[in-house]
């Protein structure tokens, strides 16, 4: 880098489940490395996500929404959390600026004051706000509460004012060479990735129950065939009666979970994918360490 001013750190987005932390990493890196859905508990491990400028550097950090756990995999999120709050250089502080505040965000909000660090403050859902004027008591509200850096209201769905996120974060890291490469765009393995975009699908195609009790495995990744990569996916449940669910009438639901899936793994990889997905009963994975180990949600 010739920029002698070069800037690069760590950014972590923290924030309740919903706010869109997940929506504002994939459209920062410009490619979709973390599952969206409109339901809460989407994001369960750090994702890393790289944005290279000619000014700096920010290693983007998403994690899971801040939430009461209950499972051993709801205290292995939560770890996740508390890991990327200790060792970034910038907090981001997501919230859904379009709902009142609750005591969830009342709790976020204490875990940025703990830590003592530079944050910046993000409203985001601009784009559900009519009035801009809204979002004043909010900003005061927030403002009383914990000496931020910035805040910067967004939209991460529709791009608006992201730019200026970027530029005000890099502002806030210190000076030093990059840490990644300036093409790489994620620390997820492939195999990592690929169950992830599986999972959006499961989450965007069943009801309310099932993603909760959902988790998806590569098992088997196979790239000897130059012209087709051969990918393998167990979709764990907890019941058999969920199985049924995800399958669907003839396979119907299992099909279309498969196909959408497939259409974003393809764009990813850039080449032609096999994917083929089977459902697993696990009884009660959510509260075992070698289910979880399995799954990528480490301690
Ligand atoms: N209208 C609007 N919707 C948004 C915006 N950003 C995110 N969303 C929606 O909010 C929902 C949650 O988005 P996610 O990015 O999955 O939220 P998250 O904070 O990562 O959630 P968890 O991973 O569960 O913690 C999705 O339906 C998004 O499409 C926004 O700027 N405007
Ligand atoms: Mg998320």
């Amino acid at each position: 880098m010739s920029n002698p001013n070069f800037r690069s750190g760590y950014a972590a987005f923290i924030g309740r489940p919903n706010a869109g932390k997940s929506t504002l990493l994939n459209r920062l890196v410009g490619e979709k490395i973390a599952a969206v859905s409109n339901k809460p508990q989407t994001t369960r491990h750090k994702i890393q996500g790289i944005v290279t400028s000619e000014n700096g550097q920010i290693v983007f950090v998403d994690t899971p929404g801040v939430h009461k756990p209950g499972y051993l995999l709801n205290r292995r999120m939560m770890s996740a959390v508390h890991d990327a709050i200790l060792s970034v250089d910038v907090l981001v502080l997501m919230r859904d600026a379009s709902v009142s505040t609750g005591n969830g965000d009342k709790f976020v909000l204490e875990l940025i004051k703990e830590s003592e660090k530079t944050a910046i403050l993000v409203l985001n859902k601009i784009d559900k706000i009519r009035e801009k004027h809204e979002l004043l008591p909010l900003i005061e509200y927030y403002s009383k509460e914990y000496e931020f850096a910035e805040i910067i209201p967004i939209s991460a769905l529709k791009g608006e004012a992201v730019d200026n996120l970027l530029r005000q974060i890099t502002k806030h890291l210190p000076e030093g060479e990059p840490i990644f490469s300036e093409d790489e765009l994620t620390d997820q393995p492939l195999r990592v990735l690929v169950a992830e975009m599986v999972r959006e699908q499961i989450l965007a195609t069943t009801g309310d129950e099932i993603p909760y009790v959902t988790a998806v495995v590569t098992e088997k990744y196979d790239e000897s065939d130059p012209s087709v990569t051969k990918i393998y996916c167990a979709i764990y449940v907890e019941r058999d009666s969920q199985k049924g669910i995800i399958i669907g009438k003839g396979g119907i639901k299992l099909k279309k979970i498969g196909t959408e899936a497939r259409v974003d793994i393809e764009k990813i990889l850039n080449k032609k994918v096999f994917l083929q997905l089977f459902v697993k009963v696990v009884a009660d994975w959510r509260n075992k360490e070698q289910n979880l180990d399995d799954i990528g949600i480490r301690e």
